[in-house]
């Protein structure tokens, strides 16, 4: 006779943790205990499907395993055409400075005043899956939850783009994306039809330069500028308009990592980005940007060597200063990454009374297709519903119905006028002439009506001044690392007609730059482009410079301390006090993850050595003892550590041993940046620039 199957339960399978949530699940402590299917029928069995005997074919009857894989089957949606990657926080905007004679804007109207705001970070090229660290453009998009409504700013880390009209958008999206045969390369601008398209737009010339600067390769989300680019309008409560461009100003200072580390920790950590700032915050170590608004009127606009509705051109802050207006802190991690971060929908449509758009035809594109993106990604009319999208005010009208609608609304008024009850009551909603939006009438600029023509404004030609501009406000080191910069890229290009043309366009930027790439990729230089209009020199403009910021603070960033059996407890302590008192955190690396004894007591790494590289930290010390440093000299992992701090210009703080036997080995010598741990704190977040001609052949 055959014997009876076994029935393995939770209680079998679920080791540890598991089979306790049964156990209390069965004794009904906690109704968010039961695990139910989508209809809320509690679930006897979560380990096993439905069989006709034990070896037996599983039966379609079984409901909650149906139900269960049809969810699953449907838990990706369509990510993001672009800015597919991304890392979100709450947070609050707080208004440092009251400006109702600029605008009526809510968040703006008392010092003091709160706003809540939901803000996303992200990369433009590659797909949801790909590396925080390659060479892109960052995405800044900030979510204000107003008292009248949803403002949504969706800004870039730089403060122009790569064209001046949004009918040009597509094709620079499919030039940069993977190649349509190959499939490849993902998240990275270093191939053919990204550079054919952009040698063949001339406007991209100013955004490539920032594209190729330092500003690609940020070191953290928490360290880089936001920008709207666009100019928009401000309206005052008396209807009267400024012009306005937004700048996002971080706390902790501008920075960036080398390319050699930003490959690197692509490597050692895809998600480096993401996990800074989810740390970050969950340590309380809040990230804040400043928001600061340039503010002009029509005569500014006109006076100026360039198009103010122009989103290839910037306002130099030398010329304009930026006033801060208050600071926005994000202060607390999505509890769910797809229900917030993936599902949040910005538009920058999404305008509350007191701002307003100008025609600045990249803008007017995208006030279409946030719009309409949103409805494919998120299938339904009704994502303003989801509660990461929902405005915290109340919001009333008469749009019904549509997919996955999840209001009732109650009443006959699906319709306006009507006479069927007073407004607010059962007649609904009505529209409010004193405090609704309002569209600020434009037309006393003289640029926003005309002939209906596919043309561009006469100084939307000026495809270089601004180029020239960026390149030359740049220190030498950075223009070294925007010239090799462009020499990677243009390497991987195989298309002889591409790098030619490049260059020919470079040679209107600067000679020096143009000659340095052409030497870098050993090729002659061909003549210049022909110019649709003559660049102009402009005044530098040092707030262009990260460097020209100074070297960076201590607070927010990361010191990794190496040690090994043996090692000071004291000595490690000291650099951790001193590191710590000055708002930056420490981070224990040692080649094994156990409590180890040391010198004074026993101390846990927070990390294994080959999983902890150098790229990760923002400075590296190290404190063993001389049988152990000789050990480490025989470690690539170890010498790799070093090395890679070295060249990437990193302090290195070091003890004895590590001197004799690692550092000498290395053939790195003592400089400025690298020094005894006693002298390593006051030192270590400091970049050694000087270094770098020493450890890296540069354009
Ligand atoms: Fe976007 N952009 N964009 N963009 N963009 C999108 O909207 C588009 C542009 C920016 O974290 C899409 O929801 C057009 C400039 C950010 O969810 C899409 C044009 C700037 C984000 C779209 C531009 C941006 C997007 C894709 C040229 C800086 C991510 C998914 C006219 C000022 C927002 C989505 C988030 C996302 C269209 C140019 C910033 C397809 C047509 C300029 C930060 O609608």
């Amino acid at each position: 006779m055959a014997k009876a199957p076994s029935k393995t339960t939770a209680f079998d399978t679920a080791a540890g943790d598991g089979g306790e949530t049964h156990q209390q699940a069965a004794k009904g402590a906690d109704d968010t205990a039961f695990l139910t299917t989508n209809q809320g029928i509690r679930v006897s069995d979560n380990q096993n499907s439905l069989k006709s005997g034990a070896r037996g074919p599983t039966l379609l009857e079984d409901f909650v395993l149906r139900e269960k894989i049809f969810h699953f089957d449907h838990e990706r949606i369509p990510e993001r055409i672009v800015h597919a990657r991304g890392s979100a926080a709450h947070g609050v905007f707080e208004c440092t400075k009251a400006i109702p004679e600029l605008t009526r804007a809510a968040p703006f109207q008392a010092k003091g005043k709160q706003t809540e705001v939901f803000t996303r970070i992200s990369t433009v090229a590659g797909g949801a899956g790909s590396v925080d660290t390659p060479r892109d453009v960052r995405g800044f998009a900030v979510k204000f939850y107003t008292d009248e409504g949803n403002w949504d700013l969706v800004g870039n880390n730089i403060p122009v783009f790569f064209i001046q009209d949004a009918i040009k958008f597509p094709d620079l999206i499919h030039s940069v994306k993977m190649e349509a045969d190959k499939g490849y390369p993902q998240a990275a601008s270093a191939h053919d039809t990204f550079w054919d398209f952009i040698g063949l737009m001339p406007e991209s010339m100013h955004m490539i330069m920032w594209a190729m600067s330092d500003r690609a390769i940020p070191r953290s989300l928490r360290m880089i500028e936001g920008f709207g680019i666009h100019t928009f309008r401000l309206v005052n409560a008396a209807g009267e308009s400024t012009f306005c461009k937004f700048h996002w100003k971080p706390v902790l200072g501008l920075q960036s990592t080398t390319w050699d580390e930003a490959v690197k920790i692509a490597g050692a950590d895809p998600d480096y980005h993401r996990r800074d700032l989810f740390e970050a915050i969950e340590a309380g170590d809040f990230p804040a940007w400043d928001l600061g608004l340039q503010i002009f009127d029509e005569d500014f606009a006109k006076a100026q060597p360039y198009d103010v509705l122009d989103s290839t051109k910037l306002i130099p802050e030398e010329d304009l200063p930026v006033q801060i207006v208050g600071r926005m802190t994000l202060n607390r991690n999505p509890d769910n990454f797809f229900a917030e971060t993936e599902q949040a929908a910005y538009c920058p449509g999404n305008v509350v009374p007191g701002i307003d758009f100008t025609a600045d035809p990249l803008l007017q594109g995208r006030l279409f297709s946030y719009l309409d993106t949103q409805k494919s990604r998120l299938g339904t009319t009704n994502f303003h519903q989801i509660p990461i999208n929902a405005p915290r005010c109340p919001m009333h009208n008469f749009n019904r119905d549509g997919l996955m609608q999840t209001q009732v609304p109650k009443g006959r008024a699906n319709y306006e006028p009507n006479s069927l009850g007073d407004a607010g009551e059962d007649g609904g909603p009505r529209e409010s002439p004193a405090t609704g939006f309002t569209s600020f009438a434009a037309s006393d600029t003289g640029s926003e009506s005309g002939e209906r023509l596919r043309v561009r404004p006469e100084l939307f030609a000026d495809h270089y001044s601004q180029a020239r501009l960026f390149y030359r406000s740049q220190q030498p080191i950075e223009q070294a690392h925007i010239a090799s910069a462009i020499v990677f890229e243009l390497s991987k290009c195989l298309l002889p007609q591409v790098p030619q043309r490049i260059l020919s366009r470079l040679r209107n930027i600067d000679e020096d730059l143009a000659k340095r790439v052409a030497a870098g990729l050993a090729m002659d230089l061909p003549d210049a482009a022909e110019a649709a209009r003559e660049p102009v020199d402009m005044k530098p403009s040092p707030a262009l410079s990260i460097l020209e910021h100074g070297q960076p603070p201590m607070k927010g960033r990361k010191v990794a301390i190496l040690f090994d059996e043996g090692s000071s407890l004291e000595a490690i302590n000291g650099i951790k006090t001193a590191v710590e008192k000055d708002g930056g955190s420490v981070f224990l690396v040692a080649p094994k993850i156990g409590e180890l004894k040391v010198k004074g007591g026993t101390l846990k790494a927070d990390g294994q050595l080959a999983g902890s590289p150098s790229v990760l930290f923002d400075a590296v010390a190290c404190a063993i003892m001389p049988d152990n440093a000789k050990k480490l000299a025989m470690d690539s992992a170890a010498l790799g550590w070093f090395m890679d701090a070295y060249s990437h210009c990193k302090t290195i703080g070091y003890c004895p041993a590590t001197k004799e036997f690692i550092l000498d080995k290395l053939g790195i010598e003592p400089d400025e940046g690298v020094i005894p741990n006693d002298k390593f704190a006051g030192v270590a977040p400091a970049r050694h620039w000087a270094r770098e001609p020493k450890v890296r052949m540069l354009a």
